[in-house]
């Protein structure tokens, strides 16, 4: 199975050829600059994610590819990442949907990650949102659970050093997080250092809501320029099961 030879890792070369396959392709958007498109969860691409924990690629009824973060089970722990690194110091996009459902209510939510860790990078359970622990990351949390030191159970955050515990940033979105499907876009700046993250609905006729808009340098707290960008999840003694898709990556390969 794709996703088990995947969690063994190894196939860092092959993900590279692939994505470099894409681009010749034509599959490549406008990107600005130098960027390529990466499509790491379109069809065929499973092969440039490096898995770890529960995370898993399946499909959905409708054929979308999908990473499966966590299963639903108790104090669970998933990371997905790419395994082509991206250069940042430079200026990205990216953006994904996400369903967080299965739970009533559900927990604990997913985050979004440039770090330097490498692609085994996987944190801790429950409040740790799989990321507690990577201290070389920049965090963006969409966080579904109360944990003592959250605003609420219905938040984003900026997270610096793998500390869930310690938010740079937080919003909160007027929509719901959990048991609706949500797009998320993220634009990085680099000279400005600035991070811009977008949520909307995926009803139709909704708007895209600008929530954080946070100085933040990428690279620093990453504590490297070329480092590996995706998402982790968790679950605790409150579960679901936490599912992005259609992710697309408009950033400069390192
Ligand atoms: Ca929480």
């Amino acid at each position: 199975m794709r996703s088990s030879r995947l969690a063994r890792g190894g196939l860092l070369a092959s993900a590279l050829l692939s994505i470099l396959a894409a681009a010749q392709a034509g599959d490549a958007s406008a990107a600005g600059g130098d960027g390529q498109t990466l499509r790491p969860i379109d069809a065929g691409y499973a092969e440039s994610l490096a898995l770890n924990g529960t995370a898993a690629v399946t499909s959905d009824r409708g054929e979308n590819r999908v990473i499966e973060l966590t299963t639903g089970s108790y104090k669970q722990t998933g990371s997905a990442w790419s395994t082509a690194k991206v250069d940042l110091t430079a200026s990205f996009e990216t953006t994904f949907k996400a369903y967080l459902h299965h739970g009533k209510p559900g927990a604990d939510g997913i985050a979004f990650l440039a770090q330097g860790a490498g692609e085994r990078a996987l944190g801790g359970w429950g409040g740790g949102l799989g990321y507690r622990g990577i201290r070389k990351s920049v965090a963006v949390e969409f966080d579904t659970y109360q944990n003592t030191p959250d605003p609420d159970s219905n938040h984003l955050a900026v997270v610096l050093g793998g500390n869930p515990d310690r938010h740079t940033a937080t919003a909160e979105p007027a929509i719901p997080l959990f048991g609706k499907p949500f797009q998320a876009r993220l634009r990085y700046d680099a000279e400005a250092h600035n991070l811009k993250v977008y949520v909307r609905s995926l009803s139709a006729g909704s708007d895209e809501e600008l929530l954080l808009d946070q100085k933040v340098d990428l690279a620093a707290g990453a504590g490297t320029e070329s480092g590996w960008i995706g998402f982790t999840a968790s679950t605790g003694e409150v579960t679901a099961r936490q599912d992005v898709y259609d992710w697309t990556v408009d950033a400069p390969l390192a």
